[in-house]
């Protein structure tokens, strides 16, 4: 009998099926499909999606995992030899001003990903796609690489494979039940029939809800009806497409007015997301038994609601003049998955071991998605960096009911607008508010989200020192988009963190207590530092995955005897940690372990410049000085009569500490602190001045400048990975090898010109080259140095010195490597 854990993946549309065939490409073969409906047409979305795979996406990731769908999909034949997928091209169209600025970033995140783009004039637009009417047009932006997935050709294409295989899929079957006794999956039942299982995947689509139900995991998913009409038949398109589902001009996108077009044989086909959310209730899906089945009658499919698409169906002729000889012959309101931000869910759940999903995902990533979430199910880790579409990624309160819903009809509204990184949603907001919420408020805060947290970006009470602010600390003026979400008073709130003293709400910042006393062992395992160092500690240090590609960089502070206060990035490092405590404590009791989030109990106020000890003279006897309490140490402390954890570091770079109490004594220290710092010249700083402080002194962001595809010594980072530590820890023996084969690096750059700014995400060129070497992160106005900054990887063969070009909407910017950091080098501010 076979030894390999047994494998019971639940869906065998687009996802399962290619998960099913990922696996058994990896010699896990020991699997079993569930599927409910019939094999030929499963009836989810996988069954009337629409087919269009399209590349262009802000996240490197995502646009990997459309590559690989098409590359896969282009190589699946039939046993008539065709394949699986039609390289008709995409064509995004711009019908105002703002939208073809926008195709312009658009193509930038293309470029940065190495897919080949170009923002095209009207008259290729219509060369491209000769029923467009050009008159509205203004340009376009093409993908070449771009097209339409046969998906329920290609699924079941490899659904053969998989059989071949060893897989064995069943079909007609409909899951009941999960038994996840002692925190794991032990098996999936159907019906009164009991099938054991070491991983379950959840691969059900928009029936992820019901799944998770059974698993006790919330799965943060609404299930929206979204419209798709097929036209009768077109003259000019008569005996164009063989198949009767074929295409030759390329998938056509009119974002303005939230449309989508693609031929379909001689017919064109239009998805329009113009119309009201239509959030569905699972048990009011239409019922079919699984032999009732076909391409047009399925749950997922329901009746066409005309009165919801008759703007758009004048749009669609005005934009395809031929359409008026036509009408709609068939239509429905198709069901799929939203979510709360749009992204896919995918990994393993945090409470129930050896639970998985991978759900909410399109056709365009299905290929990509199922290989990384094959690859962490047989090793451990992807090669594609799935962070951002972890399912832990959420917090409690944006997995509620209320929240899901709210949240993923809003961005089925949003879809196809423009948004600005930095735009908020508008609502729900307030969810989390910090203890000094209010005083923000009477300061004029400006609030941006983060974690569902309120988070002041700038306080217009601030404005009044634009007049004081001495012109070289002033930032030239910004073009339009990078002024969006933007205030000049961030100038001033950096000039008085550099000059003198600011504080700063560092509550957002995700942070837990590991206690008990199998902390040290715990943490020692999991990071890049010993743990095993007395109370007073405090590190930075790293979390690896098994392959040495960072997870997350951390702080960790030793309060006292296995007391250990750590601060993360988020609530996947909870969910990490948090299932590797259970486990540990499960093995070794007297290696217990907790780890608990304290971050809603309690608050943190960053108090930094170089008059900060002043004011913390004013509120304590004690001595605070950086001789008393060092760098990166700890120790409690009284302020104004509050109890206070005091760590001295500083993300923005200059002396101080963060200030940690309990949320109920927030508001007074707050108080205490402000009132001090006055003769100081005390101010409350935002976050804007806070990342422009950051950059200058170079110090990374989790997420944004570094992902689980990169290893410490490329990220600069490689000085948190301790020589000196003897012991194991996850990672740590593949990241000899994983260093010597890095070939890119993260390098700082400057801009020749202090107007260029960047935003993140822009391709950057050697000069004279077509194709970008790599791509910005983060970048920022650095104040203090009256130079643009931005972060970016590139090969590291780049020597300080030598000049880039960074393509920010369309244009390039010249840029310089730089030594990094570039403020403060020898720690005199921060390590005085
Ligand atoms: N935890 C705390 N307490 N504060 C923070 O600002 C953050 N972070 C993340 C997550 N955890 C946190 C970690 N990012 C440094 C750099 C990046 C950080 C945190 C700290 C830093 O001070 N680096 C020094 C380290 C010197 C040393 O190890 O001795 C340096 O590079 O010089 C905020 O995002």
């Amino acid at each position: 009998m076979s030894t390999a854990p047994r494998i019971v993946i639940i869906g065998a549309g687009i996802v399962g099926a290619n998960l099913a065939d990922e696996l058994a490409q990896r010699g896990a073969t020991n699997t079993l499909v569930l599927e409910q409906g019939p094999l030929e047409t499963p009836g989810g979305s996988t069954s009337h999606a629409p087919g269009l795979v399209f590349s262009t996406n802000p996240s490197k990731s995502m646009t990997a995992f459309a590559q690989q769908t098409i590359e896969k999909y282009t190589h699946l034949r039939g046993p008539d030899g065709t394949g699986s997928y039609l390289a008709v091209g995409g064509l995004e169209l711009a019908t105002s001003p703002e939208r073809l600025q926008d195709l312009h970033r658009r193509a930038g995140w293309n470029r940065s990903w190495g897919v080949e783009a170009q923002v095209v004039d009207t008259d290729e637009c219509r060369r491209l796609f000769p029923m467009v009417d050009p008159e509205p047009v203004l340009g376009g932006l093409w993908t070449p690489g771009d097209g339409l997935a046969l998906a329920l050709k290609g699924t079941r294409l490899v659904i053969e494979r998989a059989r071949r295989a060893g897989v064995e899929f069943r079909d007609r079957t409909t899951v009941t039940g999960i038994d996840t006794s002692g925190g794991r999956v032990r098996a999936v039942l159907v019906g009164e029939e009991c099938i054991p299982a070491d991983i379950v995947v959840s691969c059900a689509g928009f029936w992820g809800p019901r799944i998770g139900e059974m698993a006790g995991v919330d799965v943060p998913l609404l299930p929206l009806g979204h419209q798709f009409a097929i036209t009768s038949p077109v003259p000019s398109l008569r005996g164009r497409n063989e198949l009767p589902k074929g295409a030759s001009a390329p998938i056509l996108r009119h974002q303005d007015r939230d449309l989508y077009f693609r031929e379909w044989g001689d017919r064109i086909g239009i998805g329009s997301y113009a119309h009201r959310p239509m959030p569905v209730a699972l048990d009011d899906l239409p019922q079919y038994r699984a032999e009732e089945i076909t391409d047009e009658a399925m749950p997922s499919s329901l009746p066409f609601t005309p009165e919801d698409f008759a703007a758009e169906w004048e749009e669609s002729q005005r934009l395809l003049p031929e359409l008026r000889q036509t009408s709609v012959d068939r239509a429905f309101n198709g069901v799929f998955s939203f979510t709360p931000d749009g992204g896919s869910l995918v990994g393993e759940s945090a409470g129930v071991d050896g639970f998985f999903m991978a759900e909410a995902v399109w056709v365009t990533h299905s290929v990509g998605i199922s290989r990384a979430l094959a690859e962490v199910i047989t090793t451990g880790t992807s090669e594609t960096d799935l962070s951002g579409l972890d399912l832990n990624r959420f917090e409690k309160n944006q997995t509620t009911r209320a929240y899901v819903d709210e949240t993923s009809q809003q961005n089925f509204v949003e879809i196809y607008d423009i948004l600005h990184p930095r735009q908020p949603r508008v609502s729900p907001r307030d969810l989390r508010l910090s203890p000094f919420h209010r005083r923000q408020v009477e300061l004029g805060a400006f609030f941006l989200e983060a974690h569902s947290w309120e988070r002041p970006h700038w306080y217009e009470a601030n404005a009044p020192l634009l007049d004081e602010l001495p012109p070289e600390w002033a930032a030239p003026p910004r073009d339009d988009w990078s002024a969006q979400f933007h205030s000049p008073v961030a100038a001033c709130e950096a000039w008085r963190t550099r000059t003198a003293v600011a504080m700063y709400d560092m509550t957002a910042l995700t942070r837990f207590s590991v206690t008990g006393p199998g902390a040290a062992d715990l943490l020692d395992r999991l990071t890049t530092s010993s743990m095993r160092r007395r109370p007073g500690a405090v590190s930075y240090t790293l979390l690896l995955d098994r392959a040495g590609g960072i997870t997350s960089d951390i702080t960790v502070a030793i309060l006292g005897e296995n007391d250990y206060q750590v601060g993360a990035n988020g609530s996947i490092d909870l969910a990490y940690l948090a299932r590797e405590a259970r486990h540990q404590s499960q093995e070794d009791p007297a290696k217990w372990v907790e780890v608990r989030d304290i971050t809603p109990g309690t608050c943190c106020i960053g108090l930094w410049g170089p008059l900060a000890g002043e004011v913390a003279a004013r509120l304590t006897d004690e001595d605070l000085g950086a001789e008393a309490l060092g760098y990166f140490r700890t120790r409690s402390v009284t302020l104004a009569g509050i109890p206070v954890t005091a760590m001295r570091l500083s993300y923005v770079g200059e002396f101080g500490w963060e200030l940690y109490t309990s949320a109920d004594l927030g508001e007074r220290l707050w108080d205490a602190i402000f009132a001090a710092g006055q003769e100081y010249g005390i101010v409350a700083a935002g976050r804007e001045a806070f990342e422009s402080l950051r950059l200058e002194k170079g110090f990374r962001s989790f997420g944004t400048d570094m992902t689980t595809e990169h290893e410490p010594v490329q990220a600069g980072i490689g000085f948190a990975v301790k020589a000196s530590k003897s012991a194991d820890f996850v990672g740590k023996d593949a990241l000899a090898a994983r260093a010597a084969a890095a070939t890119t690096r993260l390098t700082c750059l400057t801009f020749d010109e202090p107007t260029s700014i960047a935003l993140g995400l822009e391709p950057v060129f050697l000069p004279g080259s077509g194709t970008a070497a790599g791509y910005v992160t983060s970048a920022a106005y650095g104040y203090t140095l009256g130079r643009a900054i931005a972060y970016a990887w590139l090969p590291d063969d780049l020597t300080v010195g030598d000049g880039v070009e960074v393509e920010y909407l369309g244009t390039r910017y010249a840029a310089t490597v730089s030594e990094e950091p570039l403020y403060d080098p020898a720690m005199d501010r921060i390590r005085p």
